[in-house]
């Protein structure tokens, strides 16, 4: 997981000045609280994109202003398709193709964060060029962040040399990002290596990705949010969220295996199979939270929680009812318990806090209730695997545990008792 040193590193020297004054300006405590949220933030495009989405609804109500991020480079670049990456709706999206000379005018668009310009080449030749050029300045005069994008099979010549020294003038804070690495292999390094030389930067001050595979590209998003701090202050308050909805996706998996382990004729009260799966899930949640912990470990906190025992009294109190196939009700129940569990790891993970057994059996219990009537029409007789585990997703997606976070918004200062956080990166 890259820290913001490591961040501020992958900026050219000149813009590492500008940044830091603004940082600078930062009271230290929350500066303090800032840089540290970078460890929290993903390293995966996708997610990014994801953690963006959650934070750009109140990013909209507490900043009016979003800062205008230009794209600029030669022709052919590959500018557009970057451009297309970084945008949040697809009606906004810029033509590509292998054509130099695709993007004629500038064009800008949302980005959640941020908005973001594409413009058309700025390696001017001919009448065409000219004006494209001074498109393209245009906008890097108007932008407050420029991302410099060159080619990786077209090097950095002389024209491209003297883009990047005009660019300069502008004293605009700025990253180099180097496109089309997936075309040079293995030489990759060596590549970016003599771009970072020719524009005379350090080779770490040259980001490359490629936009056509979608690689890389979280760098450029995490560049940019370094240069406005409000921007991190609302990618941190996404965090919350942003974890559980990666978590929920390891829930609702577990939740449907756990059904279907339910339905093996062991005597339900046998729950061994069960805390395995539910520990594989305390596991991924631990994962998400950035906690280093073994399946040993992740098995006794599951054990911990006691929805075992929560499960077997539910159990033995429903079956009393009659009319409930015995399937649908041992199905519901480890189910139930299993989201229920994955809930807890999850408060536990995020602020350290044992949810008390009050709130676990009663959201065990209202849980246990939705799904049984989800699942009931499917009869007395036992559905196949993959039947009963889409119904549990469906129904599960149904609640409103699927979207609210329903945890705690702050971020924990320290992490629970008796649990190691890790820097280093454990997500996806
Ligand atoms: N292999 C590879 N091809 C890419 C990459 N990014 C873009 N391309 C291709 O490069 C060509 C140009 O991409 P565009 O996004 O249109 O480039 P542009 O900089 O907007 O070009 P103009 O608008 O003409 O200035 C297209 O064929 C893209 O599919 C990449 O990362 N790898
Ligand atoms: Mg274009």
């Amino acid at each position: 997981m890259p820290t913001f040193r490591d961040l501020l590193d992958s900026l050219p020297s000149d813009t590492q000045e500008m940044l830091r004054t603004v940082w600078e300006s930062l009271p230290s405590t929350e500066r303090e609280i800032l840089q540290s949220m970078f460890k929290g933030f993903p390293n995966e495009a996708n997610l990014m994109r994801l953690l963006i989405n959650l934070a750009q609804v109140q990013f909209k109500y507490a900043f009016g202003k979003k800062q205008k991020v230009a794209i600029i480079g030669p022709a052919n670049v590959g500018k557009s398709t970057l451009y297309n990456h970084l945008i949040r709706l697809k009606t906004d999206r810029a033509e590509v193709s292998p054509l130099p000379g695709t993007t004629r005018a500038n064009q800008t668009a949302d980005a959640g964060l941020f908005s973001v310009v594409d413009t058309p080449g700025a390696d001017a030749v001919g009448e065409v060029g000219e004006r494209e050029k001074e498109q393209a300045m245009s906008a890097a005069q108007e932008a407050d962040f420029l991302i410099i994008l060159f080619d990786a099979i077209q090097g950095v010549k002389r024209t491209e040399h003297d883009l990047f020294e005009e660019l300069k003038t502008l004293e605009k804070p700025y990253i180099v990002v180097l496109n089309k690495i997936d075309l040079v292999g293995k030489d990759s390094k060596k590549v970016a290596g003599h771009v970072a030389e020719n524009l005379q930067l350090k080779p770490e001050q040259v980001i490359s990705i490629s936009a056509k595979e979608d690689r890389n590209t979280d760098k450029v998003l995490m560049a940019v949010a370094l240069t406005e701090p409000s921007i991190v202050a609302s990618l941190g308050r996404a965090l919350p969220a942003y974890r559980w909805q990666l978590s929920w996706r390891v829930i609702v998996s577990a939740a449907s295996i756990s059904a279907v382990i339910a339905l093996t004729p062991l005597p339900f009260i046998d729950f061994i199979p069960l805390i395995t799966t539910q520990s594989v899930m305390v596991l991924g949640i631990a994962r998400i939270y950035s906690y280093n912990i073994t399946l040993a470990r992740a098995r006794e906190l599951a054990i911990t929680f006691g929805l075992g025992f929560v499960g077997r009294t539910l159990f033995q109190e429903l079956s009393k009812f009659g009319g409930i196939p015995g399937w649908v009700l041992s199905a519901a129940i480890a189910s139930s318990t299993t989201v229920v569990m994955g809930y807890a790891a999850a408060a536990w993970f995020e602020k350290g806090e044992k949810l008390s057994g009050e709130t676990l059996r009663s959201m065990t219990r209202n849980l246990t209730t939705a799904l049984l009537a989800s699942l009931r029409d499917l009869g007395k007789n036992v559905p196949n695997k993959e039947t009963l585990q889409q119904r549990i997703s469906e129904s599960l997606s149904k609640t409103s545990l699927s979207k609210s976070p329903a945890l705690p918004d702050v971020p924990p200062e320290e992490p629970p008792p008796g649990e190691s956080q890790t820097a280093e990166d454990t997500h996806g």
